[in-house]
């Protein structure tokens, strides 16, 4: 979908699930247009979040680069970028140095962010109508990014959280239709979501780049 028509969460979430080939290889280009989606609706919410989408744009413009880079084809894939990268030793493995915008590295903060979008959808699907969006997902938040990000980044997070919309807000925002349907639509699109973290999360764990700096 384009910029100029009607938002909706239902479109973003099934980007995420066309990003998985049949032998489980995740597409850069699907992964960075959900994320391009997914910033899109959070700049919706209000300019609060703009300090986050900003981080999240610029790592997306990072992805993109390479893709149209002279090296473009070894990122069409998660599996082949760390291919490639690892055997050309363009990562930073234990400290910042010569790559600080590598793809691994790069990718490895939206991963981490996408394992933070899943617990907070997971809450906000089984939330009662009078649960808090801000709670949510601030609890989402201290189980996943919180522990890669220094205590200021952490502060800041907490103040945008609370200038989040209630429920009801939420989900009007989404535009998938009513609570019922939001509900539904989140049960199709966690497990797919799912798979594309635990994918990305074992590649990265098999070769030792969870923690790149
Ligand atoms: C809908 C409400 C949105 C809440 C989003 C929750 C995530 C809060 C993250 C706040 C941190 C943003 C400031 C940037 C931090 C960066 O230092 C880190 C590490 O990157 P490095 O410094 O190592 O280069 N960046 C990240 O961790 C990536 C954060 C991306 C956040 C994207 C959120 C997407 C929200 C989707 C909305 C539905």
């Amino acid at each position: 979908s384009t910029d100029d028509q009607e938002f909706c969460l239902r479109e973003v979430l099934d980007v995420f699930k066309s990003c998985l080939t049949e032998n489980k290889e995740v597409v850069i280009d699907n992964y960075v247009a959900g994320w391009r989606g997914l910033v899109r609706f959070m700049n919706s919410l209000g300019s609060v979040f703009s300090f986050i989408s900003k981080d999240a744009v610029s790592k997306i413009q990072v992805m993109v680069n390479y893709r149209n880079g002279k090296n473009g084809e070894q990122y069409a894939t998660i599996q082949s970028m760390v291919t490639y990268e690892l055997e050309s030793e363009l990562v930073d493995l234990a400290k910042r140095g010569s790559f600080p915008e590598s793809g691994c590295r790069t990718l490895l903060r939206l991963h981490r962010a996408l394992r933070w979008l899943q617990l907070f959808l997971e809450r906000l699907r089984t939330s009662a109508a009078d649960s808090k969006t801000s709670v949510m997902c601030a609890d989402a938040y201290n189980e996943s990014l919180a522990q890669h990000h220094p205590w200021i980044v952490r502060k800041a997070a907490g103040v945008a959280f609370c200038a989040l919309p209630g429920r009801a807000t939420f989900f009007e925002v989404m535009n998938v239709g009513p609570p019922e349907q939001v509900v539904a639509m989140l049960g199709d699109a966690l497990p797919l979501i799912s798979e594309v973290y635990q994918v990305t999360e074992d590649l990265y764990a098999k070769h030792n780049l969870l923690n790149l700096p």
